[in-house]
């Protein structure tokens, strides 16, 4: 049989499925060759793998029949968006563990959070915060359901990111408030939407973009534990040129890759001071001398970002490295 390559972009995974669009609009069901595998020894020689390709790849594959094909190249990625893979029983050592890729060549992301239900959370925010600054990926902010924001909770966390330099979208996907602006900021582009649970990503890309009918939860089940709505991350083309990707709620995430040195430089409003410590090695901890700790004292820094700096400095483990 002759073999016929054909480029496109990985759009949805399910299990061993990849699903490829190619330039020509079709989707193409595809297997994964097994050179594409992440593999960790686990204790009694048992193997973990994790697939290396991911959404939003750029992929070389050949087709066997109208409908599906095997992917034999991933091309080099732009950037991408990860976290540590889920702590796997029995790995070699503690601590270590594989990076799970969320999607790839992504222009926008967009972290969702919620006022309420469940309750705005910065801490959590800003690890995913660390996240994209280590992949270089542009970070907006999306805070929704302000329908339920009595007391303008918002307005406080707004004013925080603003001031940091991030754009910072006030919304309610259920009256429709602010979503005209988010709608604009993703022309042309490949856009992300990823956070918690429950926030409210399915209904904001649902209610800016009505046919695509992505699934959203029940008020009752989100707040169960262990409850996802959105099983598998999926990128839709919702007008010529651009892309959305709804995901999977995520629980907790660790960054991946990132040393204790470097974590600093991902809090942006901290990279003025970051030459101005009198040790180069300065985790502006307990250090003398310390011009972030200083800038906290002035009010400079916010607290809140100081002390999610500090918690994640207490996480920062070592990462399986290939
Ligand atoms: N009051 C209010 N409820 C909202 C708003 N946006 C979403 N919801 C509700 O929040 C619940 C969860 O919404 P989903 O869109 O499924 O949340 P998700 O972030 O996609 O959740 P996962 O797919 O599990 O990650 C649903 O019951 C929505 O109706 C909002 O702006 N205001
Ligand atoms: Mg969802
Ligand atoms: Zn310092």
């Amino acid at each position: 049989m002759l073999e016929s390559i054909i480029r496109g972009r990985i759009v949805k995974i399910e299990s061993k499925d990849y699903y490829v669009l190619c330039e020509k609009n079709h989707v193409y069901r595809c297997s994964l060759r097994g050179k594409f595998k992440n593999v960790l020894r686990h204790k009694k020689d048992k193997l973990l793998t994790l697939d290396i390709a991911s959404i939003g790849d750029w992929v070389d594959f050949n087709k066997i029949s109208t409908e599906v094909g095997v992917i034999e190249e991933i091309e080099e990625r732009k950037n991408y968006l990860s976290r540590k893979a889920l702590k796997a029983r029995g790995s070699l050592k503690r601590g270590e563990r594989l990076e799970q890729i969320i999607a790839s060549n992504i222009d926008n992301l967009f972290i969702v959070t919620s006022v309420k239900l469940p309750n705005f959370n910065n801490r959590f925010l800003d690890r995913v915060i660390v996240s994209a600054e280590s992949s270089k990926i542009n970070v907006n902010i999306v805070i929704n359901k302000i329908d339920l924001d009595e007391r303008n909770i918002y307005k406080e966390w707004e004013q925080l990111y603003t001031d940091i330099g991030y754009n910072v979208f006030i919304i309610s996907a259920v009256n429709g408030k602010g979503l005209d602006k988010v709608k604009d900021s993703l022309k042309n582009k490949v856009n992300i939407f990823w956070g918690q649970s429950g926030v409210g990503k399915s209904t904001i890309l649902n209610s800016m973009f009505p046919n695509l009918e992505f699934d959203v939860g029940e008020i009752s089940e989100f707040s169960q534990k262990g409850m996802h709505t959105t099983v598998t991350g999926e990128m839709r083309e919702v007008e010529k040129n651009t892309f959305i990707i709804d995901t999977p709620g995520i629980r907790g995430i660790d960054p991946y890759g990132i040393k204790e040195e470097d974590l600093g430089h991902y809090f942006i409003e901290f990279i003025p001071y970051l030459y101005d410590c009198k040790f180069n090695t300065c985790t502006h901890t307990h250090e003398p001398g310390c011009a972030v700790v200083n800038a906290v004292e002035d009010c400079k820094i916010s607290i809140e970002r100081y002390e999610s700096y500090l918690s994640l400095l207490e996480t920062i483990e070592d990462d399986m490295i290939y």
